[in-house]
């Protein structure tokens, strides 16, 4: 069925990020970052994938640029790599690195679209790491510094910041489940390094306007949460999940406070006076979005939970059982349209005059669809994801979400994380040989969904 129109000045957008998309991780004075170090460990990333050269972005940009106009976007939204920026995670500044995004930058402003940049992507400097990382209060500060070095240099161009993506997912994945660079399994002794992302975006989101900028937000994954069961020990389990993957990224941001008392108990350092940082007023708000969880009470005798892939550690305090009665993508996800609405109209319920105009910063499948004899990629399916999530994203509208914008992720096929080149969620394929880039049925349909709004 056709997507209803779309208000006139929607912004239409794609997503990427540096360490997914660049390559180049030697080139111009780079300095190594803790997914370089990750991706060297053995057994972390399937098939011992590297992003060493991914889709060589940082030599093909021009190619990608153009791909990009021929699509007629309104925006991209792209990140920039803090260690080809300053090697050291501070001092030094890497002028090549800097250079490279500012030329960037102006290329999508001579083609008409916006720029809108995400400071941190997780690719922290392995030196930052070493002295700590988001463990350390301390790292939020040289966050602030490397925001006001960009903002200073960048901010007369840029649209949209978002100054973090995804801080659940780096607490998570990578420093309570070990799943991604840095690799700690520090279950809730993680905590912290919630509290100091959000920290650290208080601080960026003041030293950026300091710097001339303007336009600032988040990048959060959100996900909504259902129980696995009636039984109250599963509601219970549900709503702590909640808490933890949801609340705990929105509320410090939008209200001030922590979602409930033992989240802020397990928070580090002056955590009144922080929370008045951290909720630092922003322009916009963004949200992730790719799946619903099912979330009970953990089982007795269940084996260790795999997801995407990757084992988890033991002890859990969740159960997270397979979503069924859905689809699939080539990932195993669960293909939930109208998730989408629910995320965003539960927002706008829970934090009411406190949320912002909020944009889709991330939507998107991993579908493995390769070019036939013609050269063409018939990706139907992800087609329809997109046409249903965005259904579901107009529905959200109408229901009275101030929704500004969409961005899919991604451009290109790219360096999916821990499943390496495993999954292709790009609107163009990649060939990982060549780097030849093809766009998919996808890549044109989308092209005229931006050019007629529906
Ligand atoms: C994210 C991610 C992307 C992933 C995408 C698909 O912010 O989760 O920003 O890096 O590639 O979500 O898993």
């Amino acid at each position: 069925p056709a997507i209803p129109e779309f208000p006139d000045g929607f912004l239409w957008g794609v997503a990427t990020s540096a360490y997914q998309i660049e390559g180049g991780v030697d080139a111009d004075g780079r300095g190594p970052s803790t997914w370089d170090t990750f991706c060297a460990r053995p057994g972390s990333v399937l098939g011992g994938d590297t992003a060493a050269v991914a889709t060589d972005h940082y030599h093909r940009h021009d190619e990608d640029v153009a791909l990009m106009t021929e699509l007629g976007l309104g925006a991209y939204r792209f990140s920039i790599s803090w260690p080809r920026v300053l090697p050291a995670g501070w001092g030094e500044v890497n002028q090549a690195g800097l250079d490279f995004y500012d030329r960037l930058v102006d290329e999508l402003c001579a083609a008409d679209i916006a720029p809108a940049v995400t400071l941190f992507h997780w690719d922290t400097p392995q030196v930052m790491e070493d002295a700590g990382g988001w463990l350390a209060r301390d790292t939020a500060n040289r966050f602030a510094d490397y925001a006001a070095l960009v903002g200073g240099r960048l901010g007369d161009r840029v649209k949209l910041w978002m100054p973090l993506n995804e801080p659940m997912v780096l607490t998570l994945f990578g420093y309570a489940l070990g799943v991604h660079a840095p690799g700690w399994q520090l279950m809730f002794k993680a905590l912290p390094v919630a509290h100091h992302q959000l920290l650290g975006h208080g601080l960026a989101t003041q030293a950026l306007r300091a710097a001339g900028a303007s336009g600032i937000g988040i990048a959060n994954h959100h996900t909504p949460v259902w129980p696995a069961s009636a039984a109250p020990a599963d509601q219970e389990a549900a709503r702590a999940y909640d808490a933890l993957v949801n609340e705990l990224f929105a509320a410090p941001v939008l209200l001030g406070e922590y979602p409930t008392a033992e989240l802020a108990a397990a928070m580090p350092g002056p955590v009144a006076d922080d929370l008045l940082v951290i909720s630092t007023p922003l322009d916009w708000y963004g949200v992730n979005y790719y799946q619903p969880s099912r979330v009970g009470a953990p089982r007795a005798g269940a084996g260790a939970a795999v997801v995407d892939g990757s084992t988890m550690p033991d002890g859990l305090p969740f159960d997270l059982p397979a979503i069924e009665g859905y689809p699939l993508t080539d990932f195993g996800w669960p293909v939930v349209p109208d998730g989408l609405r629910e995320v965003l109209v539960t927002l706008r319920s829970r934090y009411g005059a406190a949320l912002p105009p909020v944009y889709v910063t991330e939507n998107g499948c991993a579908y493995g669809e390769q070019p036939d004899g013609e050269g063409r990629v018939g990706d139907a399916r992800r087609i329809e994801f997109l046409a249903g999530h965005l259904h579901a994203a107009r529905q959200a509208i109408d229901e009275g979400v101030d929704l500004r914008g969409y961005f899919v992720w991604s451009l290109l096929d790219n360096f999916e994380w821990a499943a390496g080149y495993s999954q292709r969620f790009g609107l163009v394929h990649v060939d990982y040989e060549t780097l030849v880039r093809t766009p998919k049925d996808s890549f044109h349909w989308y092209r005229e969904l931006i050019r007629t709004r529906r």
